[in-house]
Order: C-alpha cells, then sequence, then structure tokens
C-alpha cells in the first residue's frame, strides 16, 4: 500500500481556503480515495481552546507565547498526520506552519525564530497558497470577526507570505482573483495530478530544516 498524501493550503483570512479544502475532500471521495481533512488551529484541543479564546479577544496571550501554543497544536496533531499517511489516508490541511510564521512575523516577531518552534514537522508533498489582495478578501461576507482580520495586519501577512514563497520555492502560488470556486478546483487538480501517480517516498521530517 502506497501512503497518503500531504496537501497543504495556505493563504490570507477569506481567500476560499476551507471551500478549496472541501472541495478536494470532495473530489477525493468521489474518485475513491481516502482522504481525511484536517484544519489549523485545531480549536477542539485544550491548547485549541486557548487558541480559540485568543483568536476571539476574549483572552490576551503574549505574542511569544501564543506563536508557541499555534505550533504546539501542530506538534500535538503530528503523530496522528504521520499514521494517518502510513496508512494510506491523504490529508488536506487547512493551513500550517506557514501560516504560524506569516502571521507572527506580521506582528513584528523575528521570521528565523518563527521558524524555529515548527521545524521537524511532518514536511507536506504540496503547499498551495491561495494569493487574493488583501482589499478584496476585505469585502467579502464575515470579514473582520476575529483577531488579525483588518486590512493592515493582512496586508503585512501577505508580505510575509511572499518571503516565504521565495524561501519555499515549493509552495505553489494560486492567483485566485476573479476565478470561480471551479476554477481554482481545476486548477488544484491539474497541480496534483503528477503526485497521484508518482510513488511516494516515506514522509520527510524537513520541515523547516
Ligand atoms: N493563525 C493560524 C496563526 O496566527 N498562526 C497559526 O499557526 C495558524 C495555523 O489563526 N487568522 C491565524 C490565522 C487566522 C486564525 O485561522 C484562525 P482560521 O483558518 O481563520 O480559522
Ligand atoms: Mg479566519
Amino acid at each position: 500500500m502506497t501512503r497518503g498524501l500531504f496537501i497543504v493550503i495556505e493563504g490570507l483570512d477569506r481567500t476560499g481556503k476551507s471551500t478549496q479544502c472541501a472541495q478536494l475532500l470532495n473530489h477525493f471521495s468521489v474518485s475513491g480515495t481516502n482522504a481525511a481533512l484536517i484544519k489549523f488551529p485545531d480549536r477542539t484541543t485544550s491548547i485549541g481552546q486557548m487558541i480559540n479564546s485568543y483568536l476571539q479577544s476574549k483572552t490576551d496571550i503574549n505574542d511569544n507565547a501564543i506563536h508557541l501554543l499555534f505550533s504546539a497544536n501542530r506538534w500535538e496533531m503530528s503523530q496522528n498526520i504521520t499514521d494517518t499517511l502510513n496508512q494510506g489516508t491523504t490529508i488536506i490541511a487547512d493551513r500550517y506552519a506557514y501560516s504560524g510564521v506569516a502571521y507572527s512575523v506580521a506582528k513584528g516577531l523575528d521570521y528565523t525564530y518563527c521558524k524555529y518552534p515548527d521545524r521537524g514537522l511532518p514536511m507536506p508533498d504540496k503547499v498551495f497558497f491561495l494569493d487574493l489582495p488583501p482589499q478584496l478578501a476585505q469585502q467579502r461576507e464575515d470579514y473582520g470577526d476575529e483577531r488579525y482580520e483588518s486590512l493592515d495586519m493582512q496586508t503585512r501577512v501577505r508580505e510575509a507570505f511572499m518571503k516565504l514563497l521565495i524561501d519555499n520555492q515549493y509552495i505553489h502560488k494560486i492567483d485566485v482573483t476573479g476565478q470561480s470556486i471551479d476554477s481554482v478546483h481545476d486548477t488544484l487538480k491539474q497541480q496534483l495530478e503528477p503526485l497521484l501517480t508518482q510513488q511516494q517516498q516515506p514522509i520527510k521530517h524537513t520541515l523547516f530544516m
């Protein structure tokens, strides 16, 4: 049995990540591929609940501390990710460590420092960055509900993502401006096509190493 693929979708808030993740999950299940969706932050764990209350501005947490909590929230899931992939199930992740770096850097934390806690996490096979100008994301429904959802912050998050894209050339940027849900979905499927037919190497733990 070959292992599952680890696919990550990244982007600013309100860029359609969750929609595309759901579409991919549906695509895989229709085509008979075992697939599972995960989302970071995972708000269901006790660390996730701390993150959730922080994002809803119910609590204040020091910038370094919340950065580490976001990372810990990935580490607490990491064995599960590896096991699931090894059991042959493909994982689609709605955000991962790249968001962890981008949002904290946007707040002024050091870029190199920000990558460190996530070093050694399972390495994705494919990372997409859905790119939408922050001004357009701002016009979408429910924008502004949580901490970080301001034009100023999102503009800085995008700049941090651009640096991540330069330093991690495997991240695939997709310009979703003016694109329908279906056309973005088609682009993602096209990009994934070559991976589906090739034999996967064992999962690497080289993220940010
Ligand atoms: N976020 C997400 C971070 O600041 N660091 C992280 O490591 C992760 C995974 O949480 N504004 C931020 C980005 C989002 C917020 O995510 C909640 P979502 O996908 O909107 O539920
Ligand atoms: Mg959000």
